[in-house]
């Protein structure tokens, strides 16, 4: 039901040239059980990310939502059109979480490119580490991660949300509003422009999937609801035109 709304929101987005490139919205609500997720979605390992009805949440939009066990397995999928990030046209990253507690773990919400990721993704969510750039201890922050854009500092970055310490026990909205030469993130709606990354070039991968989850060990327990991806710029015939038109 849910590919039958993707493709007639594409037919909409041809018919305006003024709308974003990539329109992705996924809210579990039209699932009704795991299985039927994982007939749209792709589980490295079937049946351990549980889809869950628990009416009384539907404060960030529904009752349905991916209960994400600690595992290191994932759920993916292409997202129906491809883009390229850009200042005009940024491309944005939206996931709302929930967990009991949190670690320094790595959890959460990633957009990626055609081949999920060997080139170039972006991700919301939490990690593993504990020094955020500058050498400040992150304690208990949100993170971001960019990869494969120009001029990424130590080609491969973390960033973390200074706006707000973890919360616990509610749902919360993360964001990362990615564009050729700065990615910001926000946290429930609120920008902090310190946490935001800057001084980055074009990149030349084109986002077509995403993924919950990191694919390695999380001791980490969390809810996942309400992933948006929007935004973008028209891929190019080639990425060879591409290259000629940024350079
Ligand atoms: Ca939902
Ligand atoms: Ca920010």
């Amino acid at each position: 039901m849910l590919k039958v709304f993707g493709t007639m929101a594409a037919v909409g987005l041809m018919a305006s040239t003024a709308m974003a490139q990539i329109s992705f919205t996924e809210d579990f609500e039209s699932y009704a059980d795991t299985a039927a997720v994982e007939a749209v979605w792709t589980a490295s390992q079937p049946g351990v990310i549980v889809h869950t009805t628990n009416a009384g949440t539907a404060a960030q939009g529904g009752d349905k939502y991916m209960a994400v066990p600690v595992t290191a397995g994932v759920l993916s999928r292409t997202i129906g059109s491809t883009g390229f990030v850009s200042d005009a046209t940024p491309i944005t990253l939206t996931a709302y979480v929930r967990g009991a507690s949190w670690t320094n773990s790595r959890i959460g919400l990633s957009m990626r490119d055609a081949s999920l990721g060997t080139a170039f993704y972006a991700h919301i969510g939490t990690t593993n580490g504990t020094v955020q750039p500058g050498g400040v201890a992150t304690g208990d922050k949100w993170a971001s991660r960019i990869f494969g854009w120009g001029n990424v500092p130590s080609g491969n970055y973390w960033g973390y949300f200074n706006s707000a310490n973890r919360v616990t026990g509610a749902w919360v909205k993360l964001e990362l509003i990615c564009g050729e030469t700065t990615v910001r993130a926000e946290f429930d709606d609120v920008n902090t422009p310190a946490d935001d990354i800057t001084g980055l070039t074009a990149n030349n991968t084109a986002v077509a999937t995403c993924r919950i989850g990191y694919g390695v060990s999380s001791n980490v327990a969390y809810d996942i609801d309400n992933i948006s991806i929007s935004g973008g710029a028209a891929v190019p015939a080639s990425i060879s035109d591409w290259d000629m038109m940024v350079d």
